[in-house]
């Protein structure tokens, strides 16, 4: 497969400035007409006129012609991914007919079927599946599609933009066209068709336009739709008040789809989400299923602006509209929630998973260099170390400048496809500053390392920092030059007080850290502080300094600075997991430092912590956290280690956790408020450490397995009982799984669910599993059930997984050949965990690798695992 450089971009021959599409949707197949309005760009100097080629791969070419003349097939060159077009005009037009099979298309990509219905994905380079076409985001069209289909089988025939005319034709069938004012590239094209139930409701803009708001989905949920519908209304008026951008058509769609291989798709007036993020009741839906759909709900309603008003220029540049976006749905969800509590999951979720993408074989750089397969680079380095480059943008601009910067670009840039560079530029200009070493930031990949020391000179009341900076070599980038940091600095007193670190007062200053080595002095220092780093984890670096336990202890009950607060209890807890390691390798007895037993004792009894953050405090850092921290990952020992930890605390702080658990057991009528998110999430973390005491506890999970009216009461109990070792709660568990699926097996996110804590459960091992893929519940061709199953057990069930024998490997890579046919973007997905082979332990690491391996001996390997398995193994 051919690698593609963004040194080797170069505009278009051709632009397109008009395309109108006219899809036949049948049965068996589906005819497509494309009438394409091309130009020759003037920008390129040509000796004459180049042929017009045009991207497309899995369709079948009915017919072309130039200004209404038939070409003949011996004019025109046609391969399995282009079709040439011979050109003797500057300006013309190219109709294009093709007949595609979207029943047979379970690769999700371009037009395919969901159930009973018709639906596209088209970002990245899902058009090209549909009709022949310059497939690339900076040639930008305005569209218009017409659908005709039988309107008794898809009542609900929908496109981007505004309905302009509905009728019923002689045949019996119905046509109705659709038009999109504003141009775009083909990726932000959307068809769905189908029998759908719609919910409507409606948004008065700031300027006071009335937007209709409709979501459609099958008959049975429109009673999950209010929720979707809220965070969109809430969402719209945020993006409005934070920075200025108004919604810029009179309808805005949102259409719920079982089959789907991202969480949503911004297409234009027409998002398409996949049904588990955007459905939701009480009833069925948890806490975190609630937050996750107003995040994404208004990620993709963000994307209007940043990403479809002004879009990418070519696919490198894709962190410009995922880093940004991100980032603005983070700030939205901060202002919805809980701040604090919001940076701490996201900087927790970026140092677990993609700090390890960071130093693994597919590290690459925020703005990578190459690809093979685009699909591949929907990372978290592009979407969250992206938004973690803009958040720091953020930090250096402060909140004004920021938005006299993204003021800039969005009017700077209306209409068009720009790059990364732009975005900084502007944020550049508007605020005057110099953003040249930042800028590095897109360049180089790697998780920058920031060593600190200190020196406290009592003389003279003088405190240094030295900070050291350097990041690991990753594929392709051995050496690297530093990074402009902004590390933010607090220096705490004996008392737990911030001292104040300027004349004005100010207890937190951000340093700028540019250097491999640089001093930073602070005067007037009337004792040795204990300083605290990178507050607000203001950049994505890892951070050592020499803490000692006590001094962990004390920054858990004073840093003034909900991150580093938090970050104390992770840090004193992953030290004490990696001793145990080491003691359990060892073939010791495992003994815990009682010092977490008082930490712990502390927070339950003496804090004056909100629940929300009481209930981050508590829960101890992750497996894979404590794997990304240690330098040979030993899988088991690790969760010997971690259980064992989770096992005496319970036991120690038993009537600590349960008249926590009772003072937050208020069984209220559900609402998903912020508030009472916090108090379900503090009670069930309780919940668990009770479970894990004694069989008194299991009852208690039960017992709220029985009786609670909502799902994340029920679910958390549920999760608690499938990971609990008694055979009572063995036999409970069994019951409560089968209960469920009795009363959900018509509830597809429900059945997600079901799969899901099972494949994850301590006690589900491989046979388990593969009983499970035989379950009717199971079904190979949906991208939810097979992350639900396939996915959560190579992720999470740390002790089935990895086990000795290596066949837990083996099953993935198995199903990695099977999914590589049937759906190469998910097939690349799943190889994640075997991908880090030269991490693990020796024994581990090798049989991994076999399985890397045998996948890249299969012959008809699609790009996309290609592209994973071949850099894994270099
Ligand atoms: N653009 C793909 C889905 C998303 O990031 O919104
Ligand atoms: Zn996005």
């Amino acid at each position: 497969p051919r690698t593609i450089y963004l040194k080797d971009y170069q505009e278009p021959d051709y632009w397109i400035d008009q395309t109108d599409l006219t899809f036949r949707l049948g049965e068996d197949y589906t005819d497509v007409t494309a009438v394409l309005q091309v130009r020759l760009n003037k920008n390129k100097q040509h000796e004459h006129l180049p042929n017009l080629v045009l991207d497309g791969t899995d369709m079948q070419l009915l017919s072309v012609s130039i200004d209404n003349q038939p070409l003949d097939s011996s004019l025109y060159s046609l391969t399995t991914e282009n079709l040439s077009l011979p050109v003797n005009a500057e300006q013309f037009t190219a109709t294009i007919n093709t007949r595609i099979k979207p029943q047979e298309n379970t690769s999700l990509e371009g037009l395919y079927r969901s159930n009973d219905m018709f639906c596209t994905q088209c970002e990245a380079e899902g058009f090209r599946k549909i009709t022949y076409y310059l497939d690339r985001p900076d040639v930008m069209a305005k569209f218009s599609t017409t659908i005709i289909a039988d309107p008794k089988k898809y009542p609900v025939m929908l496109s981007n933009g505004n309905l302009i005319a509905d009728e019923n034709l002689d045949d019996g069938l119905r046509k109705v066209k659709w038009e999109d004012p504003f141009k775009k590239p083909c990726y932000l094209f959307a068809l769905v068709a189908g029998d759908l139930a719609c919910v409507d409701d409606e948004f008065i803009t700031h300027s006071g336009r009335k937007v209709a708001l409709k979501l459609f989905t099958e008959a049975t949920n429109v009673d999950k739709c209010e929720h979707a519908l809220l965070s969109l209304k809430r969402a719209m008026k945020w993006d409005e008040e934070v920075y200025g951008r108004e919604y810029d058509l009179d309808i805005f769609m949102i259409v719920a789809v079982d089959h789907f291989n991202m969480g949503a798709m911004e297409n234009k007036g027409l998002n398409i989400f996949n049904s588990s993020c955007v459905l939701a009741k009480p009833e069925t839906a948890t806490d975190g299923t609630y937050q996750r759909i107003e995040a994404i709900v208004a990620h993709e309603y963000f994307h209007n602006w940043s990403g479809n008003r002004v879009t990418c220029r070519d696919w490198f540049q894709l962190s410009l509209k995922e880093g940004f976006t991100v980032f603005r749905d983070a700030e939205f969800s901060a202002d919805m929630n809980s701040r604090p509590v919001k940076r701490i999951e996201d900087a927790n979720f970026l140092r677990t998973m993609q700090f390890p993408e960071d130093a693994g074989p597919t590290s690459h750089p925020v703005r990578p260099a190459s690809y093979i397969e685009i699909s591949n680079f929907y990372t978290l380095t592009v979407y969250e170390k992206g938004a973690e480059v803009v958040r720091m943008i953020h930090n250096i601009v402060g909140k004004e400048g920021f938005r006299k910067g993204s003021d800039l670009y969005f009017s700077r840039h209306d209409g068009q496809a720009v790059t990364t560079e732009d975005f900084v530029k502007a944020m550049e200009e508007a605020n005057d500053v110099d953003l040249a070493l930042f800028r590095r930031w897109y360049t180089q990949s790697g998780t920058p390392v920031v060593h600190v020391s200190d020196n406290y000179d009592a003389a003279n009341k003088r405190y240094t920092l030295t900070v050291k900076q350097n990041c690991p070599p990753t594929p392709g980038q051995a050496e690297k030059v530093p990074f402009h940091i902004p590390f933010a600095v607090g220096l705490i007193d004996a008392l737990g007080n911030d001292m104040p670190l300027d004349e004005q007062g100010n207890t937190t200053l951000v340093l700028d850290v540019k250097e491999a080595e640089q001093t930073f002095t602070f005067n007037n220092i009337s004792e040795q502080p204990l300083p605290s780093l990178a507050r607000d984890f203001s950049a994505p670096v890892k951070v050592e300094y020499p803490y000692t336990r006590d001094q962990l202890m004390f920054l858990m009950s004073h840093d003034n600075d909900g991150f580093n607060r938090w970050d104390a209890g992770q840090k004193l807890a992953v030290d004490i997991i990696k001793e145990l390691v080491e003691q359990q390798r060892a073939g010791m007895t495992l003994a815990l430092d009682e010092r977490l037993v008082t930490a712990y004792k502390s927070l339950l009894t003496g804090s004056s912590l909100d629940k929300a953050m009481l209930t981050k405090m508590l829960a101890l850092p992750s497996e894979d956290y404590v794997a990304e921290e240690c330098d040979v990952i030993y899988p088991l020992s690790i969760h010997v280690a971690r259980d064992f930890v989770r096992r005496t605390l319970a036991v120690k702080l038993h009537k600590q956790f349960k008249t926590c658990f009772d003072a937050n057991n208020t069984q209220k009528a559900y609402q998903p408020t912020a508030e009472d998110i916090a108090e379900r999430s503090l009670k069930n973390i309780c919940l668990s450490y009770l479970t894990l005491a004694d069989e008194q506890g299991i009852e208690l999970s039960w017992q709220q397995y029985q009786q609670a009216n909502n799902m994340t009461d029920r679910f958390s109990a549920l999760s608690i009982l499938e990971n609990a070792v008694s055979v009572k709660a063995r036999d409970y568990a069994e019951q409560a799984l089968a209960s469920f699926y009795q009363q959900w097996q018509r509830d597809a996110q429900m059945i997600e669910q079901w799969l899901s804590v099972q494949a994850g459960g301590e006690y589900t091992d491989l046979e388990k599993i593969q009983q499970l893929m035989q379950h009717n519940a199971f079904d190979m061709k949906n991208p939810n059930k097979v992350r639900a199953l396939i996915g959560v057990f190579a992720n999470r069930n740390k002790v089935h997984f990895h086990r000795d024998d290596g066949a837990g490997y083996a099953f993935l890579a198995d199903q990695v050949l099977v999914l590589n046919r049937l759906n190469p973007q998910m097939a690349s997905r799943l190889l994640t965990p075997i991908t880090r082979w030269r991490r693990y332990d020796e024994m581990r690491g090798a049989l991994m690798k076999e399985q890397l391996q045998r996948i890249m001996k299969e012959k008809d390997l699609s790009k996309d695992v290609y592209e994973i398995v071949s850099k894994s193994l270099k």
